[in-house]
């Protein structure tokens, strides 16, 4: 099965996202395997509503483990499964936490064994100094890494938001020659653009 990787700054939206797309493509709970950076594996179910109140937040680093959940995309004959996966956010600089610097160990990991990866920007918070969500050098260098395969879309989420349009014009400025789909991973904008994109790359 085709694992489809989620990734990008702490807070930039990553678990409200997968779980409010998983939610899109129907499912009503969610069965998660998370696996440690320890190595430890073990399984979750929820429901959308209690996985959204225990796995998103506003504290970075929220997510410590690769979260991944099994997806059905509806095809033209049948649906196709696909694994998606939520990761430990990624910062510019070297965190003090030994905990923290494995879990981004982890997510660098599976960035290189991934088959698809979603870039998740803060798209609110494009050029704000010292935003952990704010687009940073991390950012640069996943984008730079992808360029040198297929399957990858970078999602400009929170586009809810007010004044999000400049953020999302500085950052076709920023990252160009990459696609860009602007989302919210809350109220579902641009969820239809990203399943035809993991459709296509399934
Ligand atoms: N308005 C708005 N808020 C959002 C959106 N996506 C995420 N948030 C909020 O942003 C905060 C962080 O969301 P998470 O999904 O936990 O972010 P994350 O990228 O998983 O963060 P880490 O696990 O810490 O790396 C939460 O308060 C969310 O409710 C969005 O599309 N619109
Ligand atoms: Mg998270």
């Amino acid at each position: 099965m085709k694992e489809c990787l989620v990734v990008g700054k702490v807070g930039a939206g990553k678990t409200l996202f997968v779980l409010n797309f998983a939610a899109y493509l129907g499912l009503a709970r969610i069965k998660i395997n998370v696996e440690y950076p320890s190595g430890q594996v073990l399984y979750r179910q929820y429901s959308i509503e209690a996985a959204r109140r225990q796995l998103v937040g506003n504290n970075p680093h929220t997510t410590k483990a690769l979260q991944s959940i099994i997806l059905e995309i509806p095809v033209t004959k049948g649906v196709r499964r696909c694994i998606i996966s939520d990761s430990s956010g990624l910062i510019d600089h070297i965190h003090k936490d030994a905990g923290i610097r494995q879990a981004i160990a982890q997510t660098l990991g599976a960035i290189r064994r991934a088959d698809l990866i979603l870039h998740v920007v803060d798209t609110s918070q494009i050029g704000v100094s010292d935003a952990p969500s704010a687009l940073g050098e991390v950012d640069y260098q996943v984008a730079q890494f992808a360029q040198m395969r297929g399957g990858y879309l970078i999602l400009a989420n929170k586009i809810d938001l007010p004044n999000t349009n400049l953020g999302l014009q500085k950052l076709h400025l920023e990252l160009p020659g990459h696609k860009i789909t602007p989302i919210s991973a809350m109220t579902g904008h641009g969820f239809k653009e990203v399943r035809a994109f993991v459709r296509r790359h399934l």
